[in-house]
């Protein structure tokens, strides 16, 4: 078995298959050390713990991860919160840094005998309509490589060698540029508010959600094209502070910004997810906008669906589990797709671009009064208030 990516999909999958007397082995692009700096999600829903707790891999997450169940939506119309573990199902986060679970995965990997061959890429999966698939990698040491395994598990990404190599006849393809732009960023200060702040204003989105006592992550929304680092820091504070409302509920607390990336609000989903004896799990077999914080949640998701079909048929000779991967996955995919995008629709104004807003069109003016009912209905409709709890923290 050959995986591709050791990030959380390739590395959960890669544990559960060694646990399970299956020989595998990981090509990881990054090298080791690059891995555990890469600083991406950090709010794991409660069926992400539970799996990760079924097998045994959550332990550095209970011991420093936070719990996490309040949002709070600030907007023209005032703000409000949701404390969304008395809702619903009555479900929470875990807020975990994905570098810090990367890590503790890759760690208990390799301490239970697992291979990860770091600095090496796969450039392409040949033959997957037959049995034997062909991996071509170049190694470390820049030499070509051929792995032969019985399956490809194409963990590696949305720029991954696994997307590149489905023949367009063997997949479809349904994409959407949502045209919103997000600047993501990392400062080295505390958390400004006890919750997951999510601001509308005229001049656009902006966010906040806690990473750990020291770090915060805040998200702007931004010029489609404008590159990160075209502000300075003084002026995304400032603008942070205007759209967060600040004035009125309380300073943002600054610091350092130590990472910031532009983020374009896409969703984008493969079907089938499997070509032959090649499986895509992950943002290898679905990207999701950043909006509602779904990417790496799914990601563990399918890789258990897949490490136990997977199971099912290299232990068991079983391949019922193979034969029905994608179809269940796709079930999750497309409800976290919906979700995402309903938080699209409420979180953003079109007129909004961190430019000067304006008087709109009639056709922006629409959606903006849409927008502000929509978010009118959570504050004061105890059953909008469920689904959105039982969307928000599940899957
Ligand atoms: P990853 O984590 O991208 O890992 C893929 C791995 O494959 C390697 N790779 C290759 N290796 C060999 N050969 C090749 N040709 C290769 N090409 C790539 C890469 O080096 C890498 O190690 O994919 P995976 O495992 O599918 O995990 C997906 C998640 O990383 C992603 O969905 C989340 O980070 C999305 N996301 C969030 N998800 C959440 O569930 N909760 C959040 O709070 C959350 N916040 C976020 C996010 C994504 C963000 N960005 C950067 C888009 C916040 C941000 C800003």
């Amino acid at each position: 078995m050959v995986v591709l990516g050791a990030g959380p999909a390739g590395l959960v999958l890669g544990n559960l298959l060694l646990a399970a007397g299956v020989d595998c082995v990981i090509l990881e692009r990054a090298e080791r050390g690059d891995l555990a700096s890469r600083a991406r999600a950090g709010f794991l829903g409660a069926e992400t713990v539970r799996i990760l707790d079924r097998h045994g891999l959550a332990e550095g997450l209970h011991r420093h991860g936070r719990p996490h169940a309040v949002c709070e939506f600030r907007s023209e119309d005032g703000r409000f919160r949701l404390d969304y573990a008395g809702l619903g199902r009555g479900d929470r986060h875990t807020v975990y840094p994905q570098q810090d679970l990367v890590a503790d995965l890759l760690a208990q990997y390799l301490d239970a005998g697992g291979r990860v061959r770091f600095g090496t890429e796969a450039r392409a999966v040949l033959g997957a309509d037959g049995d034997r698939p062909t991996v071509e990698a170049r190694g470390a040491d820049g030499r070509p490589e051929r792995w032969r395994p019985r399956y490809v598990a194409g963990c590696d990404g949305r720029h991954g060698a696994a997307r590149r190599s489905l023949p367009p006849q063997a997949v479809r393809r349904r994409h959407r540029d949502h045209g919103v732009s997000w600047l993501a960023l990392l400062a080295e200060a505390p958390p400004s508010l006890d919750a997951v702040g999510y601001a509308v204003h005229e001049r656009g989105f902006a966010g906040h959600m806690a990473r750990t006592p020291e770090v915060t992550r805040y998200y702007l929304q931004w010029q489609p094209g404008e590159a990160a680092g075209s502000w300075s820091e003084e002026r995304i504070w400032d603008e942070l502070a205007l759209r967060m409302r600040a004035a009125d509920y309380g300073p943002l607390r600054r610091g350092r910004i130590v990472q910031r990336t532009v983020v374009d609000l896409e969703s984008d989903v493969l079907e089938p997810l499997r070509h032959g004896s090649l499986f895509l799990a992950g943002d290898a077999a679905s990207l999701l906008s950043p909006s509602a914080a779904k990417g790496a949640n799914l990601a563990v998701l399918e890789a258990e669906l897949l490490a136990l079909a997977l199971v099912d048929d290299l232990v068991h000779g079983d391949p019922a589990g193979l034969d029905s991967y994608s179809a269940a996955c796709l079930d999750h995919v497309w409800r976290a797709q919906e979700f995402s995008h309903w938080m699209i629709q409420l979180l953003h104004t079109p007129r909004g671009t961190g430019g000067a807003g304006g008087e709109g069109t009639g056709e922006t003016l629409f959606h903006d009064a849409l927008r502000r009912s929509r978010l009118q209905s959570l504050r004061t409709s105890r059953t909008h208030q469920d689904w959105f709890a039982e969307n928000y923290v599940g899957l």
